[in-house]
Protein backbone atom coordinates (compact mmCIF):
# COMPACT_ATOMS: atom_id res chain seq x y z
CA UNK A 1 0.00 0.00 0.00
CA UNK A 2 1.16 3.87 -1.07
CA UNK A 3 0.57 4.86 2.67
CA UNK A 4 1.60 8.63 1.75
CA UNK A 5 -1.41 8.60 -0.64
CA UNK A 6 -3.94 6.76 1.34
CA UNK A 7 -3.17 9.05 4.20
CA UNK A 8 -2.95 12.23 1.59
CA UNK A 9 -6.67 10.62 0.60
CA UNK A 10 -8.07 10.71 4.05
CA UNK A 11 -7.14 14.35 4.73
CA UNK A 12 -8.22 15.41 1.55
CA UNK A 13 -11.85 13.97 2.45
CA UNK A 14 -11.99 15.49 5.63
CA UNK A 15 -11.34 19.20 3.49
CA UNK A 16 -7.75 19.21 4.44
CA UNK A 17 -5.25 20.04 1.64
CA UNK A 18 -1.77 21.59 3.27
CA UNK A 19 0.24 18.51 4.45
CA UNK A 20 3.54 16.89 4.30
CA UNK A 21 5.68 14.05 5.88
CA UNK A 22 8.84 13.82 7.50
CA UNK A 23 10.96 11.55 9.05
CA UNK A 24 10.66 11.09 13.15
CA UNK A 25 14.47 11.56 14.33
CA UNK A 26 16.47 13.88 17.19
CA UNK A 27 16.39 17.58 15.86
CA UNK A 28 19.82 18.02 16.45
CA UNK A 29 20.67 20.87 14.79
CA UNK A 30 18.02 23.05 16.81
CA UNK A 31 20.23 22.30 19.79
CA UNK A 32 22.32 25.81 19.61
CA UNK A 33 19.42 27.57 18.57
CA UNK A 34 17.87 26.62 21.72
CA UNK A 35 20.71 27.02 24.05
CA UNK A 36 21.54 30.30 22.63
CA UNK A 37 18.16 31.32 23.29
CA UNK A 38 18.58 29.91 27.14
CA UNK A 39 21.56 31.91 27.36
CA UNK A 40 20.07 35.25 26.15
CA UNK A 41 17.26 34.59 28.82
CA UNK A 42 14.12 34.66 26.18
CA UNK A 43 12.35 31.74 26.42
CA UNK A 44 8.80 32.14 26.92
CA UNK A 45 6.93 30.87 30.19
CA UNK A 46 4.69 28.55 27.38
CA UNK A 47 7.75 26.80 25.62
CA UNK A 48 9.39 23.58 26.78
CA UNK A 49 12.58 24.57 29.39
CA UNK A 50 14.30 20.88 28.82
CA UNK A 51 15.74 20.71 25.21
CA UNK A 52 16.25 17.06 25.18
CA UNK A 53 12.22 17.00 24.96
CA UNK A 54 12.09 19.66 22.41
CA UNK A 55 14.75 17.31 19.78
CA UNK A 56 13.89 14.22 20.44
CA UNK A 57 9.76 13.20 18.86
CA UNK A 58 10.79 10.02 19.87
CA UNK A 59 9.85 10.21 23.43
CA UNK A 60 6.23 10.69 22.27
CA UNK A 61 6.36 6.95 20.53
CA UNK A 62 10.08 5.23 20.74
CA UNK A 63 9.01 3.16 17.86
CA UNK A 64 8.26 6.40 15.54
CA UNK A 65 9.22 6.22 12.38
CA UNK A 66 7.56 9.84 10.67
CA UNK A 67 5.77 12.55 11.77
CA UNK A 68 3.18 13.82 9.59
CA UNK A 69 2.19 17.49 9.55
CA UNK A 70 -0.56 19.47 8.81
CA UNK A 71 -1.76 23.01 8.52
CA UNK A 72 -5.81 23.89 8.97
CA UNK A 73 -6.71 27.64 8.06
CA UNK A 74 -8.70 29.16 10.12
CA UNK A 75 -9.56 32.50 8.72
CA UNK A 76 -12.41 34.09 7.52
CA UNK A 77 -12.39 37.60 6.78
CA UNK A 78 -8.97 38.77 5.54
CA UNK A 79 -10.35 42.57 6.71
CA UNK A 80 -9.90 44.01 9.88
CA UNK A 81 -12.25 46.07 12.20
CA UNK A 82 -10.94 48.92 14.10
CA UNK A 83 -11.13 48.96 18.39
CA UNK A 84 -11.43 46.50 20.67
CA UNK A 85 -11.36 43.08 19.19
CA UNK A 86 -10.27 39.54 19.75
CA UNK A 87 -7.38 38.09 17.84
CA UNK A 88 -9.09 36.44 14.49
CA UNK A 89 -7.17 33.32 15.58
CA UNK A 90 -9.27 33.11 18.56
CA UNK A 91 -12.93 34.11 16.55
CA UNK A 92 -13.82 30.22 15.80
CA UNK A 93 -14.02 27.35 18.14
CA UNK A 94 -10.86 26.73 20.40
CA UNK A 95 -8.35 24.81 17.73
CA UNK A 96 -6.88 22.47 20.12
CA UNK A 97 -10.25 20.82 20.12
CA UNK A 98 -11.44 21.06 16.77
CA UNK A 99 -7.68 19.98 15.15
CA UNK A 100 -7.88 17.21 17.69
CA UNK A 101 -10.30 15.57 16.58
CA UNK A 102 -9.58 15.58 13.03
CA UNK A 103 -6.54 14.32 13.83
CA UNK A 104 -8.01 11.25 15.51
CA UNK A 105 -10.09 10.61 12.47
CA UNK A 106 -6.64 10.28 10.64
CA UNK A 107 -5.10 8.16 13.80
CA UNK A 108 -7.96 5.74 13.44
CA UNK A 109 -7.29 5.34 9.56
CA UNK A 110 -3.70 4.87 10.50
CA UNK A 111 -4.35 2.08 12.79
CA UNK A 112 -6.71 0.37 10.59
CA UNK A 113 -3.95 0.16 8.09
CA UNK A 114 -1.92 -1.61 10.87
CA UNK A 115 0.04 1.71 12.42
CA UNK A 116 0.54 3.29 15.64
CA UNK A 117 -0.38 7.03 15.89
CA UNK A 118 -0.48 9.40 18.05
CA UNK A 119 -2.14 12.81 17.20
CA UNK A 120 -0.57 16.67 18.70
CA UNK A 121 -1.66 20.29 18.36
CA UNK A 122 -0.21 23.40 20.12
CA UNK A 123 0.56 21.94 23.96
CA UNK A 124 3.29 19.78 23.28
CA UNK A 125 7.22 19.65 23.47
CA UNK A 126 7.85 19.54 19.24
CA UNK A 127 8.81 22.87 17.60
CA UNK A 128 6.20 22.41 15.31
CA UNK A 129 6.66 25.05 12.94
CA UNK A 130 10.03 23.57 12.16
CA UNK A 131 8.73 20.27 11.93
CA UNK A 132 5.75 22.21 9.28
CA UNK A 133 8.82 23.35 7.38
CA UNK A 134 10.82 19.77 7.31
CA UNK A 135 7.29 18.34 5.47
CA UNK A 136 7.13 21.34 3.14
CA UNK A 137 4.22 23.15 4.13
CA UNK A 138 5.66 26.64 3.69
CA UNK A 139 8.56 28.91 4.72
CA UNK A 140 9.32 30.45 8.45
CA UNK A 141 9.24 33.95 8.19
CA UNK A 142 10.83 36.98 9.58
CA UNK A 143 7.57 37.05 12.09
CA UNK A 144 8.67 33.32 13.26
CA UNK A 145 5.34 32.55 11.35
CA UNK A 146 5.00 29.40 9.05
CA UNK A 147 3.60 30.87 5.66
CA UNK A 148 1.69 29.08 3.31
CA UNK A 149 1.35 29.78 -0.20
CA UNK A 150 -2.68 29.35 -0.16
CA UNK A 151 -3.60 30.27 3.72
CA UNK A 152 -0.07 32.55 3.70
CA UNK A 153 0.53 32.48 7.99
CA UNK A 154 -3.51 31.83 8.79
CA UNK A 155 -2.81 28.42 9.60
CA UNK A 156 -2.60 26.32 13.08
CA UNK A 157 -0.22 23.15 12.89
CA UNK A 158 -0.90 19.50 14.09
CA UNK A 159 1.05 16.60 13.70
CA UNK A 160 1.15 12.87 13.88
CA UNK A 161 3.85 10.40 14.79
CA UNK A 162 3.37 6.91 13.23
CA UNK A 163 5.43 4.22 13.27
CA UNK A 164 4.76 4.01 9.50
CA UNK A 165 8.14 4.11 6.95
CA UNK A 166 6.47 6.28 4.70
CA UNK A 167 9.65 8.76 4.16
CA UNK A 168 13.41 7.47 4.04
CA UNK A 169 16.34 10.57 5.17
CA UNK A 170 17.22 10.80 1.26
CA UNK A 171 13.58 12.20 0.79
CA UNK A 172 13.92 14.48 3.58
CA UNK A 173 16.48 17.22 1.67
CA UNK A 174 15.00 20.17 4.12
CA UNK A 175 17.03 21.54 7.01
CA UNK A 176 17.82 24.09 9.31
CA UNK A 177 20.16 25.70 6.99
CA UNK A 178 17.53 25.90 4.02
CA UNK A 179 15.25 27.46 6.61
CA UNK A 180 17.15 30.68 6.89
CA UNK A 181 18.18 30.68 3.32
CA UNK A 182 14.39 30.73 2.20
CA UNK A 183 13.41 33.20 4.71
CA UNK A 184 15.96 35.49 3.36
CA UNK A 185 14.91 34.80 -0.24
CA UNK A 186 10.89 35.26 0.50
CA UNK A 187 10.93 37.71 3.11
CA UNK A 188 13.97 39.44 0.84
CA UNK A 189 14.33 43.32 2.18
CA UNK A 190 11.08 43.19 3.61
CA UNK A 191 10.24 44.52 6.95
CA UNK A 192 6.54 45.01 7.52
CA UNK A 193 6.67 42.59 10.58
CA UNK A 194 9.45 44.44 12.36
CA UNK A 195 7.87 47.84 11.74
CA UNK A 196 4.43 46.75 13.47
CA UNK A 197 5.57 44.98 15.95
CA UNK A 198 3.96 47.44 18.68
CA UNK A 199 7.23 46.38 20.88
CA UNK A 200 9.85 45.68 18.53
CA UNK A 201 9.95 42.16 19.79
CA UNK A 202 10.97 40.86 16.07
CA UNK A 203 14.40 41.80 15.22
CA UNK A 204 16.08 41.98 12.38
CA UNK A 205 19.44 40.06 12.66
CA UNK A 206 18.44 38.55 16.23
CA UNK A 207 16.31 36.20 17.56
CA UNK A 208 12.39 37.32 18.16
CA UNK A 209 11.84 37.89 22.30
CA UNK A 210 8.41 36.51 22.23
CA UNK A 211 8.60 37.66 26.20
CA UNK A 212 7.69 41.11 24.69
CA UNK A 213 5.41 39.59 22.14
CA UNK A 214 2.10 41.85 22.61
CA UNK A 215 0.09 38.43 21.99
CA UNK A 216 2.27 37.05 25.00
CA UNK A 217 1.24 40.13 27.05
CA UNK A 218 -1.69 39.64 26.47
CA UNK A 219 -2.29 35.95 27.92
CA UNK A 220 0.60 36.47 30.80
CA UNK A 221 -0.79 36.32 34.66
CA UNK A 222 0.28 39.36 35.30
CA UNK A 223 0.58 43.11 33.31
CA UNK A 224 3.10 45.57 34.56
CA UNK A 225 1.97 48.78 34.24
CA UNK A 226 3.81 50.08 31.55
CA UNK A 227 2.19 47.67 28.77
CA UNK A 228 -1.41 48.72 29.47
CA UNK A 229 -1.32 51.55 26.67
CA UNK A 230 0.22 48.99 24.23
CA UNK A 231 -2.67 46.26 24.46
CA UNK A 232 -4.68 49.25 22.00
CA UNK A 233 -7.45 47.37 21.63
CA UNK A 234 -6.14 43.73 21.84
CA UNK A 235 -8.37 41.77 24.17
CA UNK A 236 -6.37 38.39 23.55
CA UNK A 237 -3.40 37.54 20.84
CA UNK A 238 -1.93 40.14 18.79
CA UNK A 239 -2.03 40.11 15.11
CA UNK A 240 0.36 42.81 13.92
CA UNK A 241 3.19 40.97 12.30
CA UNK A 242 0.30 38.90 9.98
CA UNK A 243 -1.89 41.78 8.99
CA UNK A 244 1.00 43.58 7.21
CA UNK A 245 2.39 40.57 5.77
CA UNK A 246 2.16 40.67 1.84
CA UNK A 247 2.13 36.71 2.33
CA UNK A 248 -0.76 36.81 3.46
CA UNK A 249 -2.49 39.35 0.85
CA UNK A 250 -5.21 37.50 -1.22
CA UNK A 251 -4.73 34.15 0.45
CA UNK A 252 -8.16 31.93 0.49
CA UNK A 253 -9.82 31.59 3.43
CA UNK A 254 -10.78 28.79 5.39
CA UNK A 255 -12.70 26.12 4.24
CA UNK A 256 -13.45 24.88 7.76
CA UNK A 257 -16.81 25.34 9.60
CA UNK A 258 -15.44 24.89 13.07
CA UNK A 259 -13.39 28.48 12.39
CA UNK A 260 -16.84 30.24 11.55
CA UNK A 261 -16.14 33.53 13.74
CA UNK A 262 -18.87 33.28 16.31
CA UNK A 263 -21.02 36.65 16.49
CA UNK A 264 -20.35 37.25 20.36
CA UNK A 265 -16.38 37.28 19.29
CA UNK A 266 -16.96 39.58 16.39
CA UNK A 267 -19.49 42.12 17.87
CA UNK A 268 -18.37 42.80 21.20
CA UNK A 269 -19.95 44.02 23.59
CA UNK A 270 -17.38 45.49 26.22
CA UNK A 271 -19.74 45.95 29.08
CA UNK A 272 -20.91 42.23 28.86
CA UNK A 273 -17.61 41.18 28.44
CA UNK A 274 -16.14 43.20 31.88
CA UNK A 275 -19.14 41.83 33.33
CA UNK A 276 -19.25 38.73 32.61
CA UNK A 277 -19.98 35.84 35.08
CA UNK A 278 -19.34 32.10 35.01
CA UNK A 279 -22.18 31.24 33.00
CA UNK A 280 -21.19 33.82 29.88
CA UNK A 281 -17.53 32.25 30.09
CA UNK A 282 -18.50 28.83 30.12
CA UNK A 283 -21.29 29.42 27.31
CA UNK A 284 -19.37 31.86 24.91
CA UNK A 285 -15.53 32.34 25.58
CA UNK A 286 -14.35 29.24 27.21
CA UNK A 287 -15.57 27.71 23.64
CA UNK A 288 -12.89 29.68 21.93
CA UNK A 289 -9.20 29.30 22.02
CA UNK A 290 -9.68 33.16 24.60
CA UNK A 291 -10.83 31.08 27.21
CA UNK A 292 -7.78 28.98 27.86
CA UNK A 293 -6.01 31.39 30.23
CA UNK A 294 -9.56 31.59 32.13
CA UNK A 295 -12.16 34.01 32.40
CA UNK A 296 -10.66 37.02 34.31
CA UNK A 297 -7.70 36.98 32.09
CA UNK A 298 -10.29 38.64 29.27
CA UNK A 299 -11.54 40.94 31.70
CA UNK A 300 -8.69 42.05 32.85
CA UNK A 301 -8.00 43.24 29.18
CA UNK A 302 -11.70 44.24 28.07
CA UNK A 303 -11.16 46.41 31.44
CA UNK A 304 -7.59 47.94 30.25
CA UNK A 305 -8.64 48.26 26.96
CA UNK A 306 -11.82 50.02 27.82
CA UNK A 307 -10.32 52.30 30.67
CA UNK A 308 -7.61 53.49 28.72
CA UNK A 309 -9.60 54.20 26.06
CA UNK A 310 -12.41 55.80 26.94
CA UNK A 311 -10.69 57.43 30.49
CA UNK A 312 -13.95 56.70 32.18
CA UNK A 313 -14.51 54.37 35.37
CA UNK A 314 -18.08 53.81 35.60
CA UNK A 315 -18.24 50.53 33.62
CA UNK A 316 -17.78 47.49 36.15
CA UNK A 317 -20.58 46.79 37.86
CA UNK A 318 -19.27 44.50 40.66
CA UNK A 319 -15.91 43.75 41.01
CA UNK A 320 -16.07 40.60 42.43
CA UNK A 321 -12.25 39.05 42.48
CA UNK A 322 -9.36 40.63 44.03
CA UNK A 323 -7.17 40.19 40.55
CA UNK A 324 -9.62 42.47 38.41
CA UNK A 325 -9.84 44.61 42.02
CA UNK A 326 -6.12 45.48 42.00
CA UNK A 327 -5.98 46.17 38.12
CA UNK A 328 -8.76 48.28 38.44
CA UNK A 329 -6.94 50.29 41.29
CA UNK A 330 -3.71 50.57 39.28
CA UNK A 331 -5.52 51.95 36.23
CA UNK A 332 -7.53 54.32 38.10
CA UNK A 333 -3.88 55.57 39.71
CA UNK A 334 -2.30 55.73 36.53
CA UNK A 335 -5.25 57.93 34.69
CA UNK A 336 -5.88 59.64 38.39
CA UNK A 337 -9.38 59.14 37.36
C1 LIG B 1 5.21 29.50 23.17
C2 LIG B 1 4.32 29.81 21.98
C3 LIG B 1 3.93 31.12 21.80
C4 LIG B 1 4.55 32.29 22.59
C5 LIG B 1 5.95 32.56 21.96
C6 LIG B 1 5.93 32.63 20.43
C7 LIG B 1 7.30 32.61 19.75
N1 LIG B 1 7.51 33.51 18.78
O1 LIG B 1 8.15 31.81 20.05
C8 LIG B 1 3.50 33.41 22.36
C9 LIG B 1 2.47 33.41 23.45
C10 LIG B 1 4.09 34.81 22.24
C11 LIG B 1 2.86 32.93 21.07
C12 LIG B 1 2.24 33.78 20.17
C13 LIG B 1 1.65 33.36 18.98
N2 LIG B 1 1.39 32.10 18.63
CO1 LIG B 1 2.15 30.56 19.54
N3 LIG B 1 3.01 29.02 20.17
C14 LIG B 1 3.90 28.78 21.10
C15 LIG B 1 4.33 27.29 21.13
C16 LIG B 1 3.59 26.59 22.25
C17 LIG B 1 5.86 27.08 21.26
C18 LIG B 1 6.66 28.00 20.32
C19 LIG B 1 8.13 27.99 20.61
O2 LIG B 1 8.70 26.99 21.00
N4 LIG B 1 8.77 29.14 20.42
C20 LIG B 1 10.21 29.27 20.54
C21 LIG B 1 10.87 29.35 19.13
C22 LIG B 1 12.39 29.12 19.15
O3 LIG B 1 10.37 28.33 18.42
P1 LIG B 1 9.50 28.47 17.06
O4 LIG B 1 8.62 29.65 17.03
O5 LIG B 1 8.92 27.14 16.88
O6 LIG B 1 10.71 28.81 16.07
C23 LIG B 1 11.26 27.91 15.14
C24 LIG B 1 11.44 28.62 13.82
O7 LIG B 1 10.67 29.81 13.75
C25 LIG B 1 12.89 28.85 13.68
N5 LIG B 1 13.39 30.15 14.17
C26 LIG B 1 12.79 31.04 14.97
N6 LIG B 1 13.59 32.09 15.20
C27 LIG B 1 14.72 31.87 14.53
C28 LIG B 1 15.87 32.65 14.41
C29 LIG B 1 16.92 32.15 13.70
C30 LIG B 1 18.18 32.94 13.60
C31 LIG B 1 16.79 30.91 13.06
C32 LIG B 1 17.89 30.39 12.30
C33 LIG B 1 15.61 30.15 13.14
C34 LIG B 1 14.60 30.65 13.87
O8 LIG B 1 13.48 27.82 14.42
C35 LIG B 1 12.68 27.57 15.56
C36 LIG B 1 12.88 26.11 15.91
O9 LIG B 1 11.70 25.46 16.33
C37 LIG B 1 3.86 26.81 19.69
C38 LIG B 1 3.46 25.35 19.62
C39 LIG B 1 4.69 24.44 19.47
N7 LIG B 1 4.72 23.38 20.22
O10 LIG B 1 5.57 24.71 18.66
C40 LIG B 1 2.70 27.79 19.37
C41 LIG B 1 2.54 28.32 17.89
C42 LIG B 1 3.95 28.65 17.42
N8 LIG B 1 1.76 29.53 18.04
C43 LIG B 1 0.95 29.71 17.07
C44 LIG B 1 0.17 30.88 16.89
C45 LIG B 1 -1.00 30.81 15.94
C46 LIG B 1 0.51 32.06 17.58
C47 LIG B 1 0.02 33.50 17.29
C48 LIG B 1 -0.15 33.80 15.80
C49 LIG B 1 -1.30 33.77 18.04
C50 LIG B 1 -1.77 35.21 17.97
N9 LIG B 1 -2.39 35.65 16.87
O11 LIG B 1 -1.61 35.94 18.92
C51 LIG B 1 1.17 34.32 17.94
C52 LIG B 1 2.30 34.59 16.94
C53 LIG B 1 3.45 35.35 17.52
C54 LIG B 1 4.70 35.21 16.65
N10 LIG B 1 4.90 36.11 15.70
O12 LIG B 1 5.46 34.24 16.83
C55 LIG B 1 1.01 28.59 16.05
C56 LIG B 1 1.81 29.10 14.83
C57 LIG B 1 1.24 28.69 13.48
C58 LIG B 1 2.07 29.26 12.35
N11 LIG B 1 1.44 29.41 11.20
O13 LIG B 1 3.26 29.54 12.49
C59 LIG B 1 1.72 27.44 16.88
C60 LIG B 1 2.59 26.51 16.05
C61 LIG B 1 0.57 26.64 17.56
C62 LIG B 1 -0.17 25.71 16.58
N12 LIG B 1 -0.13 24.40 16.82
O14 LIG B 1 -0.77 26.13 15.62
N13 LIG B 1 3.01 31.61 20.90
Amino acid sequence: MNYEKEIVKVCSNLGLDIIGFTECRKFHELIELFNNRKKQEIENEFEEKIIENRINPNIYMREGKTIISIAFPYIYDLNYKDGITFSKYTLGNDYHIVIKEYLDKICTFINSIGGKAKSFVDNNYLPERYIAYLCGLGFIGRNNMLITKKYGSYVFLGEIITDLKIVSSSNCNLNYNNLIEDRDYQCNSCECCLNSCPTSSIKKEDMCNPNYCLSYITQKKYIEDEWFEKLNGRLFGCDSCQKVCPHNKNVSVSNLIEFKPYDFMQNINISELINMDNNDFKEKYKLTASGWRGKNIIIRNALINYMIESRNKNIIKNVKSPYIEDYYHRLLEKLLL
